[in-house]
């Protein structure tokens, strides 16, 4: 089946250098990135992200931890597609908590608990199709996208945008 997913290299892995290397690791699965951007996370956009954790003990420190409060102010954001897509990035990503993964997966390897309690585990990957779709939805706008993923409808838009001087 081909799918999409949302991978994220979290500020922990924008901070130390890991970009290269986790792209390395995630060319192994021979899928196509079909987006890819630097962001800046807003809290807003941290929190609709993170929303299924809202009522968690360590929301605050997660939102935080992926604004970059504790890093770097950056995530790089893309969309990897192809067969399996989803089940492939997690299965390299490993383990959500960096102890418990393979070490050969990319958080075994890269990711730590912080004394804080915070697990640092420098890549986010959607976990199935529908939140594969909630995330990319959220973090991509249909242009940024070079493949028809999901259904799009053309809009006039009156609002201001900034543009080159
Ligand atoms: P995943 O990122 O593997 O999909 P998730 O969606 O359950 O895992 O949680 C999102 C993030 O929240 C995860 O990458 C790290 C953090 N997190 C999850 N459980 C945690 C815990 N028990 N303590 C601290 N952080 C946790
Ligand atoms: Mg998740």
């Amino acid at each position: 089946m081909i799918q999409q997913t949302l991978v994220l290299i979290k500020p922990d892995g924008l901070k130390k250098s890991l970009t290269g290397n986790i792209l390395t690791r995630l060319s192994e699965t021979r899928l196509d990135i079909i987006a890819a951007k630097i962001v800046t996370v807003s809290r807003k956009l941290a929190e609709k992200h993170y929303c299924h954790l809202k009522d968690k003990p360590f929301f605050e420190d997660l939102i935080k931890y992926i604004c970059g409060e504790f890093h770097k102010k950056k995530v790089l954001a893309m969309v990897y597609y192809g067969e399996q897509a989803i089940g492939k990035v997690r299965e390299l990503a490993g383990l959500t908590n960096p102890e418990e993964a393979e070490s050969v997966s990319i958080r075994g390897a890269y990711g730590r608990i912080t004394t804080g309690g915070v697990y640092e585990n420098v890549i986010h990957t959607s976990t199935d199709e529908k939140e594969a779709e909630r995330e990319i939805k959220l973090w991509f706008e249909p242009d940024e996208i070079i493949a028809d993923i999901y259904p799009t409808k053309v809009v006039k838009e009156e609002t201001k945008k900034k543009i080159w001087a």
